[in-house]
């Protein structure tokens, strides 16, 4: 049946149906039915007697109508135009709350507030029903969730694949201030958000044996598979801003196959071999929550196969709807790896390409090295991911092969190359030899795609000079960075909304959403006393962030310094809470007068340790015992407190963040890839005391050293400070305050005393004592700084105005251009 041109089909549509141009109406009236439709038949309550909960539900649906209708004629504009398409495949997004961004990335916002308040319902009230959908770790999974948003504004032709896992990042809860992990099964109440697509299956296969079998005259391997589970597809419509486009973030759950393993039904055992169907479902049932440290978990393993089988089936069934020849592949299809997690993929292509499409080893190798793209978000060979070549040869027997195969032709070519140097050889071969051999995911992941992204231009320099030194020195050309971005929708449209009508007042445009650039215009106004006095009035707008803090007071006076990331040893959140134990120290110390000129502060610290990192929850703990002495103590009063807000997630981010007045980024220099979150603070007007890592290098360029409270080493120091080794000289301060916890001065000396051990002299890799004293000189100039209103302000506006470099539409455009090699396909509106 031929194809109806989008035209033809929407004529079609209005001739049969009598519709006019946009199926769905967004006048009050229209909008009031279909919220109370969606009440009464599909929450099933009655329109006279619903709660915000179930209000929330059926204004959900009414969203989500409009959604698909926009996706739809989305697909159907890019199946027309048949565009070069990128999949973008990540085990992890970071999408938090859907409502308030997809209203105002329709555009219907207003009009939706309208309609809920005639009906008695305030939107506000109904977005705080909505729980987060936490299907990732933390910044490269928030990442990819930004990466999604520009995606669609920027009218790319996209599909993101990942798995839907039925346990997000596990809940913290605080008791005693201990850390607990409690299990986030946040599908129980429904996801309005997906739609399940009950006939997008694929079969996934697992163990098995390979054998040689005669096709045609020619030989070709069959992978017998010992079990097979079935793929369903949940799609999760993603809208552009400021167009009609939008794509989808096609997510992937387990299911027992119907189709195979039906001879267990012979057996007898009927009610054992139902249960051990239901198993399969345990492949995507949770999202594991150590971000840096792979186990070679077998179920791990599972996961991210049957992920990427999942995708890739779904992308060559995509790609033989509308071509016959795979020469064409390359010209319609881009893979991008977020990080080695998916790169499986590339072996599951190649064995697909040899074993079912039989296009032989040249043919499918030449197409694998056009399409395939791998960014890296890793700064350590340690924290690069590997596979027991054991448990690959048990799950996945082909791949293994196939692995094998590129290996040897790489090594074949490497030794023609560089000549007999072993050591070199060793290195950069996928196998790792050992006690355990292992599959490096990063090597494979380096021969077998056409480009290596870093994250920053710093990550990019490690990578050159150390990480991934011998192939860089083999294959510069592969080698390049995309400094990472967040979306300005997310983080100052949906979040702050007085600071965005802020910025539209004084820009006199709403057009910097959709292109950032236009930010840096505030720097015309840097020094306009009119806008400071709006400017000051918007910093001052923490109410909700108190409102977070729960039962701590806290004066609004105060300076509101926010600390917020996982926990990690690397990201040093100890140097902040030895800091604040100085700060407490020196106010005890202090008389009456100096007393008078202390700035008071509200320390805010958040963040999430993996459950099985000892040392991180030591520093949760540590957070709460320091927090609990200084609050209660009247003698210190409004000049110092210090909360930990629970459980961070991007819903507190976006409460935090507006309302901080100082940032804090203290990873270890070398240590942090990029960096997002600084990103999100700086667009908001909130200063940064940081290192100078990742992608804050690059921040000082754009905003300039003078707006901006650097401390510590610089990542060439590093080295020759760790090399000291027990002849580190340290500042007494730091000795005091690390003895202050070692005495029990905050109690649960015990249980301290290996983080204690963790920063002695000689120990302290991640060089906290080091960079004490320049901490501190850091802090004292912010202190200076805050009390002179006027130059706080200004800094403040500089630092949005130059944050336009940190959108990710900026990011996705430098990759589609240099990368990824694909067009934007605007739908028509
Ligand atoms: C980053 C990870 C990560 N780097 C393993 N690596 C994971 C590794 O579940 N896992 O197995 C999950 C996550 N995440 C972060 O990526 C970097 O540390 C940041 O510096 C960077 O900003 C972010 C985005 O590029």
């Amino acid at each position: 049946k031929p194809r109806l041109e989008f035209g033809e089909e929407k004529i079609k549509a209005e001739r049969m149906f009598g519709l006019m141009d946009v199926f769905l109406k967004n006048d009050p009236l229209s909008l009031q039915k279909d919220i109370l439709d969606h009440v009464e038949f599909t929450v099933a309550k009655s329109r006279f007697n619903f709660d915000d909960f179930e209000a929330y539900h059926a204004l959900a649906h009414s969203v989500r109508d409009r959604l698909i209708e926009r996706w739809h004629d989305t697909q159907i504009h890019f199946n027309r135009k048949g565009p070069k398409r990128l999949y973008f495949l990540s085990l992890e997004f970071l999408m938090g709350r859907s409502l308030s961004n997809t209203v105002i990335n329709l555009g219907v916002r207003d009009q939706f507030a309208d309609a809920l308040s005639q009906l008695g319902f305030e939107f506000e009230v109904l977005a705080e029903q909505e729980g987060d959908a936490c299907l990732g770790n933390g910044g490269l999974a928030r990442l990819s969730a930004c990466q999604m948003d520009s995606l669609a504004t920027l009218d790319y032709p996209a599909i993101g694949y990942g798995l839907r896992y039925q346990y997000g990042l596990f809940r913290q809860v605080i008791l005693d201030g201990f850390q607990h992990e409690q299990p986030d099964y946040w599908l129980n109440f429904g996801n309005p958000w997906e739609i399940e697509r009950v006939h997008i299956t694929y079969p996934v296969k697992f163990y098995g044996t390979v054998t040689d079998e005669v096709l045609n005259k020619e030989k070709h391997k069959v992978w017998v598979p010992g079990e097979v589970v079935e793929a369903v597809a949940y799609d999760n419509p993603i809208p552009g801003y400021g167009t009609r486009n939008t794509i989808v973030l096609r997510l992937w759950a387990a299911k027992p196959s119907d189709q195979h393993n039906m001879e267990s039904y012979n057996t007898g055992d009927y009610v054992d071999a139902v249960v051990n169907r239901q198993r399969a479902e345990s492949i995507s049932s949770i999202l594991y929550p150590d971000d840096r440290s792979y186990q070679g978990k077998e179920l791990q393993l599972k996961q991210r196969y049957f992920f990427v089988s999942a995708s890739v089936q779904d992308i060559i069934r995509r790609f033989k709807d509308t071509h016959k020849n795979f020469n064409e592949f390359p010209e319609k299809v881009a893979l991008q790896l977020n990080d080695t997690h998916p790169s499986l993929a590339i072996a599951e292509v190649m064995r697909v390409l040899l074993d079912e499409e039989h296009l032989g080893w040249n043919r499918a190798w030449d197409i694998i090295c056009k399409i395939f793209s791998y960014t890296t978000h890793t700064v350590s060979s340690e924290a690069m991911e590997k596979i027991p070549v054991d448990l690959m040869g048990s799950l996945l027997p082909r791949h293994l092969q196939i692995i094998y195969d590129i290996n040897f032709n790489f090594m074949e070519k490497l030794k023609k190359m560089i000549g007999l140097d072993y050591d070199r050889l060793a290195r950069m071969s996928i196998v790792e030899e050992g006690a355990v051999k292992n599959i490096r995911m990063a090597n494979l992941s380096i021969i077998c795609c056409h480009t290596v992204n870093g994250v920053s231009r710093l990550h990019l320099e490690l990578l050159k000079t150390k990480v991934f030194r011998d192939f860089y020195e083999l294959w510069p050309h592969k080698f390049h960075y995309k400094t990472n971005g967040v979306t300005q929708r997310r983080w100052i449209v949906v979040s702050n909304p007085s600071l965005c009508a802020l910025i539209s007042k004084w820009l006199g445009t709403e057009a910097w959403i959709r292109d950032i650039d236009l930010l840096i215009g505030l720097r015309d106004h840097a020094t306009n006393a009119e806008l400071h006095q709006e400017w000051k009035m918007e910093l001052c707008n923490d109410l909700m962030l108190v409102c977070t803090i729960g039962n701590v007071q806290v004066s609004l006076n105060a300076m509101f310094d926010v600390h917020t990331k996982r926990i990690h040893e690397y990201k040093r959140q100890l140097l902040n809470i030895l800091g604040i134990i100085h700060r407490y120290d020196s106010i005890k110390n202090m008389n009456k007068n100096d007393r008078k000129k202390v700035v008071p502060r509200v320390c805010i610290i958040s963040g999430k340790a993996a459950p099985g990192y000892e040392i991180a929850k030591k520093i949760i703990k540590l957070c709460h015992v320091v927090a609990e002495k200084i609050n209660n103590d009247n003698d210190i009063g409004d000049l110092l407190k210090l909360v930990f807000i629970p459980d961070y997630n991007v819903s507190v981010a976006e409460l935090v963040i507006p309302g901080a007045d100082l940032s804090q980024h203290l990873s270890t220099a070398g240590h942090e890839a990029s960096g997002t979150s600084s990103m999100k603070f700086l667009m908001n007007g909130c200063l940064l005391l940081a290192t100078e890592d990742g992608s804050t290098i690059e921040m000082i360029e754009e905003v300039g050293r003078e707006n901006m409270f650097l401390f510590g080493a610089s990542v060439n120091d590093v080295p020759a400070l760790r090399e000291k080794g027990p002849a580190l000289k340290v500042p007494l301060q730091f000795l005091r305050v690390v003895r202050m916890i070692r005495d029990g001065h905050f109690g649960l000396k015990d249980y301290f005393k290996s983080l204690c051990d963790k920063i002695e002299t000689g120990n302290d890799y991640f060089l906290v004592g080091a960079d004490f004293a320049s901490y501190l000189e850091a802090q004292a100039a912010a202190d200076k700084a805050f009390v002179d209103e006027d130059r706080w302000t200004q800094m403040s506006i500089l630092c949005a105005a130059g944050s336009g470099k940190f959108s990710s539409d900026r990011t996705i455009q430098e990759y589609a251009e240099k990368t990824w090699g694909i067009q934007p396909c605007r739908c028509p509106s």
